[in-house]
């Protein structure tokens, strides 16, 4: 069903043509902490993934396809805002107690969605926190996706390393019986609760650096939860949990238009992928998420086809970080590893601003639409928001989406489309930062505090300048700092990265 809207901007002349006949449905699926060289059409020999490849040769796969930070939450700050996490306070890591990061009535990537007539999910990983002050677990858990443009959530509230195991779906956690209520806190809640520590030698999975609050199907997780016993999940069912809902949503928005944020959280820890999925691969349970990832995308491929919709839906493929070994469980990641490159050539990952913390798999497809090849144009998750908004005819508030770039024709393959000239990039809290500029990059390493213009160059090395440069297609694993012998070229990134943080938009 379109709403009166769309039709009227369907039949607006200011549509670009190519766009005005069929608006698609769109999904984007987006992994979570996987790196460029973990699947096999970015050139992973140690394990197939047949449908991500698929789905790579049928459409467009990038080099240079971005996340905008090396952890979870800015990324996804960004992706439905628009705005660098950094511009706005508190977008790190969020716990298990953390408030609703996006203001109800914020325009977001599913709130332009939703005014295009598009019926607008997200299923899977959120994230974001929810609730105001705090979620209120056992009472309506609000604002949350839904008053962010999203007609409909399933998910997971923060990470599934963090507590408590339960969906919450709309504004209530699934299943949850009143007689035993849920209480999530970040102290135990009395001396003798069991936890990680005092049952260490229960686990099934141990732990190695935090991970040992709350005990649950035998792994403990970040912070502390009792009750809610009825809706506590298994972890080897989340991937089937996602894939189930969203099938039932797409069938039931068939008629489209549709946007579906599919959230996977393969392949974060804990790493628990379905028993049918366990020892898949050599590399142990991570290799065995990323075989378990790589089917959740065939299902949704078959779920299109099934509908006869892949000719009419752009899926957008991409991950929130780069890759991470040990993020704190002993899951065999280390051990298994042998001669498999999860950040491909790149240096750094997760939480890192090097470009194995951001530059991802990152591929495009819409069957008879987007032009199936490879693309070197610089694209970021931060673009989708004003990218689709082209693409579906809905103008951009002008102080909305403040550092998302309309890409939109790079991300089709149009021939000589550019993506962008210039990409920050930011670690967690944005301390570090990157700049992209065509082949050059600069990093910004450790900078204390708030992040300051800076006045003289220097190289990363010295204590107190924490500025490299480097020459990306000479030197994509960025070991050899320029920066001394192109004084004016690291200038100019660091006035354009100055530049950057201090104005509070970009586009
Ligand atoms: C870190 C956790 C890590 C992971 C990360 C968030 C510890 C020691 N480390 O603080 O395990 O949960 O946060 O990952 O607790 S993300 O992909 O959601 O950003
Ligand atoms: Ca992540």
């Amino acid at each position: 069903m379109r709403l009166p809207i769309l039709a009227l901007l369907l039949s607006s002349f200011c549509l670009p043509a190519a766009f005005a006949a069929t608006p698609p449905n769109i999904i984007v699926i987006m992994a979570d902490d996987l790196g460029f060289g973990d699947v096999s059409c970015y050139g992973a020999k140690a394990l197939q993934t047949p449908n991500i490849d698929q789905l790579a040769a049928e459409g467009l796969r990038f080099t240079s396809g971005y996340c905008s930070a090396s952890t979870c939450t800015p990324t996804r700050f960004s992706f439905l805002t628009g705005t660098y996490a950094f511009r706005q306070k508190g977008t790190g890591v969020a716990p298990p107690n953390g408030p609703a990061l996006i203001q109800p009535g914020a325009t977001t990537i599913a709130s332009l969605m939703k005014q295009a007539g598009y019926a607008t999910a997200v299923i899977g990983k959120w994230h974001l926190g929810l609730g105001n002050p705090k979620p209120d677990w056992n009472g309506e858990l609000k604002p949350g996706p839904l008053e962010i443009g999203f007609d409909l959530c399933h998910l997971l509230p923060t990470t599934n390393d963090r507590v408590p195991q339960v969906y919450v779906s709309d504004h209530r956690v699934l299943n949850l019986d009143p007689k035993d209520p849920l209480w999530v806190g970040d102290k135990a809640p009395s001396k003798d609760y069991p936890t990680g520590i005092t049952e260490r030698s229960t686990l099934r999975m141990d732990w190695t650096h935090g991970h040992n609050g709350t005990i649950h199907n035998g792994i403990a997780r970040i912070g502390f939860y009792t009750g809610g016993t009825a809706a506590r999940f298994r972890d080897e069912d989340l991937a089937d949990e996602w894939v189930n809902r969203s099938k039932t949503w797409i069938e039931a928005h068939k008629d489209g238009p549709f946007f579906l944020f599919f959230a996977s959280h393969d392949i974060h820890v804990p790493r628990m992928p379905h028993e049918r999925f366990q020892g898949k691969t050599t590399l142990g349970f991570r290799g065995d998420a990323i075989v378990e990832f790589d089917w959740c995308v065939g299902e949704l491929m078959k779920t299109l086809d099934r509908f006869k919709l892949a000719e009419n839906t752009l899926i957008v493929l991409c991950s929130d970080n780069g890759p991470v070994l040990d993020d704190g469980y002993k899951d065999g990641a280390v051990e298994k590893l042998g001669s498999h490159q999860p950040a491909g050539p790149f240096s750094g990952g997760k939480y890192s601003v090097l470009e194995g913390g951001t530059r991802t798999p990152f591929i495009t497809r819409w069957k008879g639409r987007v032009q199936p090849g490879v693309s070197e144009e610089v694209v970021c998750t931060i673009d989708l928001a004003s990218s689709l908004a082209a693409l579906t005819g809905v103008a951009l508030p002008e102080n909305a989406c403040r550092d998302s770039f309309n890409v939109l024709p790079a991300l089709m393959g149009d021939s000589g489309a550019k993506g962008r000239d210039h990409l920050l990039l930011q670690d967690n809290n944005g301390t570090s930062f990157g700049l992209r500029m065509g082949d050059w990059k600069l990093v910004r390493s450790k900078a204390k505090g708030k992040p300051q213009a800076t006045v003289s160059v220097k190289t990363h090395k010295d204590a107190a300048g924490l500025h490299a440069l480097y020459f990306l297609p000479n030197d994509p694993g960025e070991e050899n700092d320029v920066s001394a012998q192109k004084p004016e070229k690291t200038q100019e990134l660091i006035a354009k990265l100055d530049a950057l943080i201090a104005a509070d938009r970009s586009r």
